[in-house]
């Protein structure tokens, strides 16, 4: 299969490189894609030295696919020109995640939703991923009616520049071309993404829209804070889910142990819950602090954790990929 990456060089990239080699997906020709001034360069993929090239040349080889992860304006610019060449995109921007004709994807909850007519496909927002993963099972055992959530986000969710600064400042160095307004280093932000006209940032209302939309209910209430912390290794949430019907802990626990892609991680009596140092570099979902909310009924809170840049953006972008081939929506 002819395999176009777009965005090869840039971190959600390389990892979307090592994932389709870890993965063994069935690539015969790979097309990594990036900026001109990138085209040349060499990426190493399964041994093969390829060259990057240019969108233009991608387009015209015709690939059977082709993951972006570019950004938005290119996403919305390029990704219906490899849709109407008959490539099947897997956009990791959040160009299209809202868009009502286009998909938004996580595997394990709604993968068979994908058809034939499907030609642009929306990787949902790293934060909203591993949150809909922890809960969707809940969902349906016993429906959600409102989350409240608050992210600790790795700094490898900004990318590269994000990841120099906390390692310049680490250092005692002043950044020298930092990503954020303020230190990152022993410091956390409460701004992720831009801020919008309801004081809420971009980053926020992405985990408030994408989890009805994941979720097909647009009943549940979801309000988040979003913030940045001197890590690298993925991201963490604190969940707070109100559901409709009563739970006992013991079935959430059982539910969870069943759920396709998470890890429960929950042995406090000996320091065993989840953190980003052992998420790094896996694709599990881990999920820990399991409690009832004694302060409201029908409401259990939650610690998630996972690595932002596996299953919060390569990982699930290739999973949709080896799902489609299952579904005989791609051929190998
Ligand atoms: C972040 N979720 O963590 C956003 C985009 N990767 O910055």
């Amino acid at each position: 299969m002819k395999v176009a990456v777009v965005g090869a060089t840039g971190l959600v990239g390389g990892e979307m490189l090592k994932v389709l080699a870890e993965r063994n997906f069935p690539v015969t020709e790979l097309l990594p894609v990036a900026s001109e001034k990138s085209v040349g360069q060499q990426i190493e993929f399964r041994g093969v030295k390829y060259k990057v090239v240019s969108m233009d040349t991608a387009l015209a080889a015709r690939p059977d696919v082709a993951i972006f992860s570019a950004g938005g304006s290119i996403s919305k610019e390029q990704a219906p020109r490899f849709a109407e060449a008959g490539t099947v995109v897997i956009d990791n921007s959040s160009a299209w995640r809202m868009d009502p004709t286009k998909k938004l994807v996580v595997p394990e909850i709604n993968a068979k939703e994908l058809t034939p007519k499907d030609k642009i496909i929306a990787n949902p927002n790293c934060s909203t991923i591993q949150m809909v993963l922890a809960l969707h099972t809940l969902h349906e055992a016993f429906r959600i009616k409102r989350i409240v959530v608050s992210t600790y986000q790795s700094v490898t969710g900004t990318g590269k520049k994000a990841v120099d600064q906390l390692l310049e400042e680490r250092a005692g160095q002043v950044a020298s071309n930092p990503a954020y307004p303020h230190p990152i280093d022993l410091n956390v932000l409460p701004h992720i993404d831009v801020f919008e006209d309801n004081g809420y940032t971009k980053e926020e209302m992405k985990m408030v829209k994408e989890t009805k939309k994941i979720l097909g209910d647009d009943s549940i209430q979801v309000t988040a804070t979003a913030v940045r912390i001197p890590v690298m290794g993925g991201h963490s949430e604190a969940i707070n889910v109100e559901f409709e019907k009563e739970y006992e802990l013991a079935d959430v626990y059982r539910i969870l142990r069943a759920t396709a892609g998470v890890e429960v991680v929950d042995d406090v009596a000996h320091n065993r819950y989840p953190m980003p140092k052992d998420a790094h570099g896996k694709d599990a979902v881990l999920v820990g602090r399991l409690r009832r909310d004694e302060s409201q009924p029908r409401t259990l809170n939650m610690w998630v954790v996972a690595d932002n840049l596996r299953k919060g953006a390569a990982t699930n972008a290739v999973q949709i990929a080896e799902h489609m081939i299952q579904l005989g929506l791609l051929k190998v």
